[in-house]
């Protein structure tokens, strides 16, 4: 593989995947911690990430467990509640001090780190008031990013706003598997809306609070592909591009929401100003890109809004997740994502695999279907910057296996192994095969 010689190396973590000491020092409560706790039934064997891989007190092991792999650059997220336990009012020194000693230890040992203000844990507080329904978390999480980046803006430059807000809004408050649990599609809209206002308005304050900043943010897209020929799936999969990557992707890059979109999904729209979103589309240093699968539609006229419906491909190779292995759809969605928005770099922030690992008798933990992953998607990266698309670097996900959300533990993505009985954490094969690849 011929990737550049300046592409940058590294794995990610989010915070409530993985820190635990979920009410330890002064952390306010998150609508994960309420989530798990109250409605277990959602979540895989009623895990909660109450402990996770108790990173919070583990941090320096797995630092240098990042440089055993040769990690270049670490994708981590902050607890917000962490910072400010009520979301915003008084910060909890405590909370800042832990990341400014990651921080610290990752600068050390020569791994930069990027940063993502939000990866899913809202604050309790702040949900108790809405959340991301209402208009003021807008203020909110500008207030939040103000005293993030004025404590870590000297040492670190690299600063995403949110993961995957398409999922916060849709699976949160449309599908209902993530908190607050809630099935309203017009609500969706509405939180989806305020994602993207957030962030537009949390950049001017990166940008005057660290000096050098780059500034990006990352979205889970996906490629879709019509699952038969005919007109009627060609035109159901673009609605699904405009459903699931475009209702994001044309407001930060163009400031204006899709209008075949919007024509389609009107009557479900909440009653907002939706030119508003111009605010949405500031300059990007980078935009994260999160793969890990594709979508097959067919169109459905009994399935609305969109009228269509997922098919599988009858051959297709799955992850233990059941999720369709399609390394091919990683070129086509990053040459597509060049011609139709030049982002001015792009990273994938997310890419990876769960497969049901064991550890050995010998103690290692053998995957070779998470290497195969790996190599295929790695090849189908260097075929997309080969025919022009902008990436500069790569983040496996995940560092370690962690909770991963409504399925609990069961579901493991790491390059490192963690049995959560002990804590004991093991280098997986396809770490090692990470770490050459890394090396050459
Ligand atoms: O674990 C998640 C992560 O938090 C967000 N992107 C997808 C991953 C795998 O489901």
């Amino acid at each position: 593989m011929a990737f550049p010689k300046d592409f940058l190396w590294g794995a990610a973590t989010s915070s409530y995947q993985i820190e635990g000491a979920w009410n330890t020092d002064g952390r306010g409560e998150t609508v994960w911690d309420r989530f798990c706790h109250t409605v277990p039934s959602k979540v895989a064997n009623r895990d909660s990430g109450d402990v996770a891989c108790d990173h919070y007190h583990r941090y320096r092991e797995d630092v240098a467990l990042m440089c055993q792999i040769g990690l270049q650059a670490y994708r981590f997220s902050v607890a917000w509640s962490r910072v400010l336990p009520e979301g915003i009012g008084p910060v909890n020194k405590k909370g800042l001090d832990f990341y400014s000693r990651l921080v610290d230890e990752l600068l050390a040992a020569g791994i930069q780190p990027y940063l993502t203000l939000y990866h899913w844990d809202t604050p309790q507080a702040l949900q108790d008031r809405g959340g991301w329904a209402n208009p003021a978390s807008v203020q909110w999480f500008a207030e939040y990013t103000d005293v993030m980046t004025r404590y870590l803006g000297n040492r670190v430059q690299n600063w995403t706003t949110h993961n995957e807000p398409w999922i916060v809004a849709f699976v949160g408050y449309f599908y209902g598997g993530h908190p607050p649990g809630m099935t309203d599609l017009t609500t969706a809209y509405q939180v989806a809306h305020h994602l993207l206002l957030a962030h537009g308005a949390a950049a001017p304050i990166i940008r005057q609070n660290v000096p050098n900043s780059r500034l990006g943010i990352s979205l889970n897209l996906n490629p879709i592909y019509p699952g038969a020929p005919e007109t009627e799936h060609l035109s159901a999969a673009f609605r699904q591009d405009g459903f699931l990557n475009r209702w994001m992707l044309d407001p930060l890059f163009k400031g204006v929401y899709p209008a075949d979109m919007v024509s389609l999904v009107e009557p479900y729209l909440p009653p907002i100003d939706l030119t508003t979103v111009q605010s949405a589309a500031v300059p990007l240093d980078f935009l994260g890109v999160n793969y890990y699968l594709r979508n097959v539609v067919l169109h459905d006229d009994n399935e609305l809004p969109l009228r269509l419906r997922h098919i599988m491909p009858e051959d297709a190779q799955k992850t233990a997740l059941g999720w369709e292995i399609f390394p091919e759809g990683l070129t086509a969605l990053l040459v597509r994502l060049q011609q139709d928005y030049a982002p001015a770099a792009m990273y994938i922030t997310e890419n990876g695999s769960a497969f049901d690992d064991q550890v050995l008798a010998d103690g290692t933990v053998n995957d070779p279907q998470r290497i195969a992953y790996f190599e295929s998607h790695l090849a189908a990266l260097e075929q997309a910057i080969e025919q022009g698309a902008a990436v500069k670097g790569y983040f496996a996900w995940s560092l370690m296996d962690n909770f991963e959300w409504s399925h609990g533990y069961d579901k493991r993505f790491g390059l490192i192994y963690v049995d959560y009985t002990t804590q004991k954490r093991t280098l997986k094969q396809s770490a090692l095969y990470y770490r050459d690849k890394i090396r050459g």
